[in-house]
């Protein structure tokens, strides 16, 4: 049965890493103050994060190490920290996270730690051509990459080819789906070291996934390699699943695979799945514990299994 991780606070959208042979969760900070439901995500509020870890996430005890980073710390961003990721580079702790700047437009920024568990420094300015927002930061050999986007309050169909465009909409639905981004990061870990890419997803004629496909990218990435195999997932936004797809390189294109995770209480649903100690979790967030409130979400944990041909199976018991 899926764990409940942190009963006493409200947190989402968990990117989770191991550091150091301890897992390590970087949420998003759910705030519950007038919060008001549309689709430009105005009810999310989040201000600022705090860091869990835990050495045994189905059963062990996870400690919150407290409020790493706060939004009036960084110069650029007025409100709005979304889920965030965290990497480590040559001993150093780098956090990736989408805040709306003073004009509401969301950006991504970098905060340094030298340990996992914070505090965290933000630079003073976003990452140059940074836009949109859901953080997953990938370690593939030396390089590192990020892939990012979330249509409607993610502002993801305000932007092609990396430019923003003056009438924001999405493609129709017989067209490509509006796809999420990857881009590898400079050496430096600051910047975006080559333009944002389209994560193109294809069904299994090899054509990409339409805008009317149910199971098309709305936000929430998360890469993870399985041997030679990379898999992208990704969340449905408004058709509540988490799905998956599979490819050869971080670039993709990646193939539709299937849904992981059916709709959970609340309207969001986000997800990240790790590897640690020779095991696979699968964390995750619904609305269950605040009565289905959409800003209050709670953090969960299953254990997450492969069949014989590397598909990975359904989330169950959740
Ligand atoms: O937490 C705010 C937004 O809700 C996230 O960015 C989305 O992935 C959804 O979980």
């Amino acid at each position: 049965m899926a764990r409940y991780l942190f009963p006493a606070d409200f947190m989402a959208d968990p990117s989770v890493h191991v550091f150091n042979d301890r897992i390590y969760i970087y949420p998003s900070h759910d705030w519950e103050e007038g919060n008001i439901e549309n689709d430009n995500g105005d009810c999310y509020i989040m201000k600022d994060y705090h860091v869990l870890s835990t050495d045994d996430p189905m059963h062990g005890e996870v400690i919150d190490h407290g409020k790493v980073l706060d939004v009036q710390d960084v110069p650029w961003a007025r409100r709005q920290m979304w889920d965030n990721d965290c990497a480590e580079k040559d001993g150093k702790y780098y956090m990736y996270f989408p805040a709306k700047d003073h004009n509401d437009v969301f950006h991504i920024g970098v905060a340094v730690a030298d340990k996992p568990e914070g505090p965290f420094v933000p630079m003073p300015d976003p990452i140059r051509g940074s836009y949109s927002m859901d953080i997953c930061v990938f370690k593939d050999g030396d390089d590192y990459y990020m892939y990012f986007g979330g249509i409607w309050g993610g502002q993801l169909q305000r932007y092609r080819d990396n430019l923003a465009i003056e009438n924001p909409h999405l493609p129709a639905e017989d067209e490509p789906a509006l796809p999420g981004r990857v881009v590898k990061l400079s050496s430096d870990m600051l910047q975006f070291a080559e333009e944002p890419k389209p994560v193109v997803i294809l069904n299994e004629n090899g054509k990409p996934l339409v805008q009317g496909d149910p199971h098309r990218f709305f936000e929430a990435s998360w890469m993870h390699k399985r041997g030679n195999k990379y898999y992208f997932s990704y969340s449905t936004g408004d058709n509540h699943t988490i799905c998956y797809a599979v490819g050869d390189n971080p670039y993709g294109p990646f193939t539709f695979k299937g849904v992981l995770l059916q709709p959970v209480v609340g309207w969001t649903t986000h997800h990240c799945i790790v590897e640690h100690k020779g095991k696979w979790y699968f964390f995750f967030h619904d609305s269950q514990p605040s009565g289905g409130k959409s800003w209050l979400r709670s953090l969960k944990c299953e254990e997450l299994y492969y069949d014989a041909d590397d598909n990975i199976l359904p989330i169950k018991n959740v």
